[in-house]
């Protein structure tokens, strides 16, 4: 996969949003980033149930989808395992974070995840990116994310959903974008996730 551009600006391929009026189900909500990584079986199959394990989730609304990106595995050998699918997804919710992190593990372990290697392979990593701008420095759950600000994989996609965002304590994700660069990370304008209905 070779790297883009970083001076041509990407036209996001599929951002779906929501733009209804649904947070009138959830009181005093609380916006969360949610990344999505599939590298084994069928990948876009797993994001799109990720996506709607989320929103059949009591008490979380998905806000909008970014497009899927086809990337290169991170924190390994290059060509030694598969390369992922990866989305951000934006929620709604008001589940407490601790509640989301399980609720993202159960998501994980409906597609049969075994966790056996540290950034091995993988049917479906669900990770918390942000949750408001809470910071958390807690093994269990790291707020935001310990790894996003530097993953093209996370910020990339973020970045269409979202292109204001900011990493707490990190900054803008545009200019985390253009620190980290895109290589190894390349649209797949052929495929799409589906917002739940
Ligand atoms: N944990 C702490 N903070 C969080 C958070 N914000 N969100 C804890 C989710 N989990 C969090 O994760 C290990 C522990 O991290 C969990 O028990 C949770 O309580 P895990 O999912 O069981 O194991 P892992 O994913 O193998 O380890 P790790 O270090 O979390 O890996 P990452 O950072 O999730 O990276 N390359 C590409 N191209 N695309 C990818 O999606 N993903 C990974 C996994 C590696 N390389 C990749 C990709
Ligand atoms: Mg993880």
């Amino acid at each position: 996969m070779s790297s883009s551009d970083p001076t041509v600006q990407p036209v996001p391929a599929s951002v779906v949003e929501q733009v209804d009026a649904a947070d009138v189900t959830l009181s005093n909500p609380k916006r969360a980033v949610i990344s999505l990584g599939s590298s084994l079986g069928n990948r876009l199959e797993t994001l799109q149930g990720a996506v709607d394990a989320l929103e059949d989730t009591p008490g979380v609304r998905v806000k909008a989808v970014s497009p899927v990106y086809e990337t290169e595995p991170w924190g390994v050998d290059p060509g030694t395992q598969p390369n992922y699918f990866n989305a951000v997804v934006l929620i709604k919710t008001t589940l407490p974070p601790s509640s989301l992190l399980e609720r993202g593990h159960a998501i994980e372990e409906a597609y049969r995840r075994v966790r056996d290697e540290r950034w091995g392979p993988r049917t479906l990593d669900v990770d918390i990116v942000a949750y408001q701008d809470v910071v958390l420095d807690d093994p269990e759950l790291t707020l935001p994310h310990p790894r996003a600000h530097e993953r093209a994989f996370v910020l990339v996609p973020w970045q269409d959903v979202d292109p204001e965002a900011e990493v707490p304590g990190r900054g803008p994700v545009a200019r985390l974008v253009e620190q980290v660069g895109r290589g190894g990370v390349a649209a797949r304008p052929d495929l799409e996730l589906r917002l739940p209905e």
